[in-house]
């Protein structure tokens, strides 16, 4: 793989580092008190918190607008639907995907990757084919091809990952062949915040005739993404962990493929015709979401959109990465501390290990001072597999982070290290 065709994608627009101290107070939870202390929430890679327009903007649904949707003649489901349809262009937008039919609401990313596993993977794996992961995959994108291997004979292979935490470039071109007819890669890795360089890869699988499927969970909040510039075929993500509610999320699928893509749930919505002895069924999207679907989910995801939007994914991005390298340097200075994940291109994850300290144990004290971190495998297992540990402690950032929650960790850290017995 050509060097100066990764450092094209891996290079971040860097802006200066903006000033959003402003933004905490429109999330009303941060100014509650954790048992008794400030709280540093820091814990973002798990979920995000919700800013006041997003809280607001599904009370004022369920107030002003609630009906079913694609069903009723009334007034409401009118209103309903279109604030619904329109979330599905706002998250096009979003995208930049071609078109608004290529965007299905899911309950998440998991969900979306389940959807393409089911309907796209089980109807055209077969036998020896071969689907290709990396070594820093979310069960959520290991699971289920694990799955739809066995359904259809098909074989994963892995791409593995260096000390450094960066995917083995070589390797990916040596296990790239003609057998695979699907990469499945995570845009950021949520146990090392690792940020792959994915338009040259996706390059390289669409030129053995495989398809790309990206998982964007931990991608979204913290970058502009642009499908068609990326050149994948499918791109997941979940509304939680992007300022929105739970139980919502997206499925990107080219109209290409998503357009003979069989239906993998059945039910209200996602037929034309019905009849005892065979159905048939409505154009994509509609015929992956079968049931109601969670109509306020979608439309309070579009009010989200609009508010990273607003505050500038860029400006997010330089933000994130300011606290990170402050809280790096801190960390490292810091003896018998570990990070686990030192890729050159990061996004705002710190995921580290304290010589004899349980990550558990850290969570705990850390918790005890109001700072809300991640403690264990991440649902990352290979991960931890990989550097020959349990778990670690994961500080993640947020647009809403601030230096005073750096200090927090850190703080805490040392804490930690002195009830242990005292720094090394
Ligand atoms: N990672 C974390 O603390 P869902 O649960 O469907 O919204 O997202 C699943 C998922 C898929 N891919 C990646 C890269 C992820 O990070 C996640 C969720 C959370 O890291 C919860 S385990």
């Amino acid at each position: 793989m050509n060097m100066s065709e990764i450092a094209v994608d891996a290079a971040p627009g860097r802006v200066d580092t903006p000033d959003l101290s402003a933004r905490a107070a429109d999330f009303p939870i941060l100014s509650r008190a954790v048992r008794g202390k400030r709280l540093a929430y820091l814990d973002n890679a798990a979920t995000t918190q919700k800013p006041e327009a997003v809280i607001e903007a599904e009370r004022r649904f369920y107030r002003e607008s609630n009906a079913n949707i694609h069903r009723g003649v009334h007034w409401l489901s009118e209103r309903a639907t279109d604030l619904y349809e329109g979330a599905r262009e706002r998250v096009r937008s979003f995208l930049n995907a071609g078109r608004v039919e290529e965007i299905v609401f899911t309950r998440g990313t998991t969900e979306s990757i389940n959807l393409v596993a089911q309907s796209w993977a089980r109807n055209t794996l077969q036998p020896g084919d071969e689907v290709l992961l990396t070594g820093m995959e979310h069960h959520s994108n290991i699971v289920p091809w694990q799955f739809v291997c066995e359904q259809t004979g098909a074989v994963l292979k892995v791409v593995p990952i260096t000390d450094a935490g960066e995917l083995e470039l070589e390797a990916f071109d040596e296990l790239l062949g003609p057998r695979t007819r699907l990469v499945a890669i995570t845009q950021v890795s949520n146990a090392l915040g690792t940020v792959n360089p994915l338009a040259p890869l996706i390059r390289r699988a669409h030129a053995v005739g495989a398809r790309v499927l990206v998982d964007g969970a931990q991608a979204v909040a913290h970058m502009p993404v642009d499908v068609r510039a990326l050149g994948c075929d499918f791109y997941a993500f979940s509304g939680h962990k992007l300022y929105g509610p739970t139980g919502i999320g997206v499925l990107y699928a080219r109209q290409e493929l998503l357009s003979v893509m069989p239906p993998w749930q059945g039910g209200g919505s996602m037929i034309e015709t019905v009849s005892f002895e065979y159905s048939t069924f409505a154009p994509a999207p509609q015929r992956f979401e079968a049931g109601t679907p969670n109509i306020a989910g979608a439309i309070v995801l579009a009010t989200a959109i609009d508010y990273v939007l607003e505050v500038g994914l860029e400006r997010i991005g330089a933000h994130e990465h300011a606290l990170l390298e402050k809280a790096t340097a801190a960390v490292q200075a810091l003896p018998g501390v570990r990070i686990i994940g030192n890729a050159a291109h990061k996004a705002g994850v710190l995921s580290l290990v304290v010589d004899g300290i349980h990550p558990h144990d850290l969570g705990t004290i850390l918790d005890a001072d109001g700072v809300a971190i991640r403690a264990g495998h991440h649902c990352a297992m290979p991960v931890m597999t990989r550097y020959g540990i349990a778990g670690t402690a994961r500080a993640s950032f947020a647009l809403y982070n601030n230096d005073e929650d750096v200090d927090a960790l850190v703080a805490g850290i040392r804490k930690a290290q002195d009830m242990f017995g005292g720094r090394p």
